[in-house]
């Protein structure tokens, strides 16, 4: 099974790290545990009717209590990078510039970044993945008052840079800003859960809030990246940018014009959103302020000039890939996608992929080889894949057939081999590769019951016993392989 990349020995430069990549909410556990503040997720898992299995991350995975297993788990899946992100209400739990600090919040960090380099992993450190502090979003709106926000998530990175910047030389800002935004703000199906959708939520407004939160997000970065390289990089030593997600998007008929623009304005909205501003000009791309006009808010000049350079590499999350049909009718008001269809079939019948368990994501390595070309095209930048992986169908208990996990073996043979054609045969600069994820977790509004594990977790075992899948060892050979010696 390993003729897909048989050709493709030692590609890969000798310093490229690859591992796993996991988010605080998802693994932790110790929901209020030795101080920990209350984070909008908690609230939103807290409150009935929002996770499909009604079920809450309080104890998840239980990697605050059991980082030494992991690890020792993690070491011997062969990984040369972890990546892994902060608990902003673990470490100040009530979030603001001005509250105290918990300092055993900073010990389980430290003694977890501590671990991996003294198995020799090198950590990978997100300082968001989506868990903003309860007590801000009560005190001024989070994300949706940039004045009051950005100071807060500057001490917050500060607090970040001073007490692990001399262990920790990889950091990551913000985890997919864009999906907290339209999963957040838009569709209100994640936390903070605000929509227009008066069905799902009380409060919000699916045409403003999103990009009121999106520029906040870009200029809160940069800010943090400002903060850190005049006053922590120069003898710290690390790098730090943002990590962003995108699907590859495809015409749905290639000789159709129409479609094949609308595939890049599909690009333009869901990554250029971010990227543009961060790695190319300062600004949002002119498709979306033909769309969107005034509800997509404008960068000072002071802010442009912050923004624009403001990552040192560009992290990729993506998944997947989708068809992509234009409309012949004009955009609705809470339109988020550039005014297109996103399909599974193209004009041909031709299918996107095969399904995997979860409704959104199907197995589509051609899609993600043209993805990073599209990027590295754009931006020119280093990439750093910092997710990328998948659920299968029928994986209940931890049996020999479900722990044989041919379908997620199928995935990253596919993916793995996309990058090592993008490395080898298109040029393409890609520096580490993060496969989501190392254990089964709490899969955010899914609940426990999308699993994209290399690891089985029996959720109803006291300890959260670990089983691991074979596609451990697999991404462990073809990283032997493809990595060179
Ligand atoms: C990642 O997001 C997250 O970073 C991670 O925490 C999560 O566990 C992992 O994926 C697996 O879900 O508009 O039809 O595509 C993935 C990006 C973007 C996927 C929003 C689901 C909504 C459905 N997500 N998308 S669709």
């Amino acid at each position: 099974d390993y003729d897909r990349v048989k050709d493709l020995k030692g590609v890969l430069r000798n310093d490229f790290y690859w591992g796993y990549a996991t988010a605080a909410t998802q693994v932790e556990g110790g929901w209020n545990a030795d101080g920990k503040g209350e984070s909008i997720w908690d609230r939103f898992a807290h409150t009935p009717g929002k996770v499909k299995d009604a079920s809450t991350p309080d104890d998840a995975v239980l990697s605050y209590y059991k980082y030494k297993e992991d690890v020792a788990l993690l070491k011997s899946y062969g990984v040369t990078g972890y990546r892994f992100s902060l608990s902003w209400s673990r470490i100040i739990p009530l979030g603001g510039k001005d509250d105290p600090v918990n300092e055993a919040g900073i010990r389980y960090y430290s003694n977890l970044i501590d671990e991996l380099l003294a198995n020799k992993i090198t950590p990978f450190v997100t300082l968001f993945h989506w868990d903003t502090p309860q007590a801000l979003e009560d005190r001024y709106g989070g994300m949706l008052n940039k004045e009051k926000y950005t100071p807060d998530f500057v001490r917050y990175a500060s607090v970040l840079f001073e007490r692990f910047g001399d262990r920790v030389k990889h950091w990551i800002t913000y985890n997919e800003p864009g999906v907290y935004t339209l999963a957040g703000y838009a569709a209100g199906v994640h936390a903070p859960a605000r929509s227009s959708n008066r069905a799902l939520n009380e409060e919000g407004d699916s045409s403003t809030e999103p990009f009121i939160v999106g520029h906040t997000e870009l200029v809160s970065h940069a800010y943090a990246v400002k903060l850190y390289r005049e006053k922590f990089q120069k003898e710290q030593k690390g790098i730090i940018g943002i990590t962003l997600h995108g699907n590859y998007s495809e015409p749905w008929d290639e000789n159709d014009p129409l479609d094949v623009e609308a595939a890049e304005r599909a690009r333009e909205f869901e990554i250029a959103w971010y990227a543009d501003p961060v790695h190319k000009t300062g600004d949002y791309p002119a498709s979306m302020r033909a769309q969107l006009g005034d509800r997509l808010p404008r960068f000072t000049a002071e802010e442009s000039k912050l923004v624009l350079g403001s990552s040192d590499f560009y992290g990729m999350n993506s998944y997947t890939t989708f068809y992509i049909r234009h409309k012949d009718t004009p955009p609705e008001l809470n339109d988020h996608s550039g005014n297109v269809d996103k399909l599974d079939t193209n004009s041909k019948g031709v299918s996107r992929g095969p399904e995997s368990d979860t409704y959104w994501l199907r197995t589509a390595p051609w899609g993600f080889r043209k993805l990073l070309n599209w990027i590295w095209k754009r931006y020119g930048v280093p990439i750093y894949i910092t997710e990328n992986g998948t659920t299968a169908k029928g994986e209940t208990e931890p049996s020999e057939a479900v722990l044989n996990d041919q379908f997620r073996i199928d995935f990253f043979n596919g993916y793995l081999e996309a990058i090592g054609r993008a490395v080898k045969e298109d040029g393409v600069d890609i520096r580490s590769y993060f496969a989501w994820t190392f254990t089964d977790n709490w899969e955010w509004a899914a609940g426990y019951t999308d699993r994209f594990g290399v690891t089985f977790i029996d959720f109803e075992s006291e300890g959260k016993k670990r089983y691991p899948k074979k596609s451990a060892y697999v991404v462990k050979d073809l990283f032997q392989h493809m990595v060179k010696a």
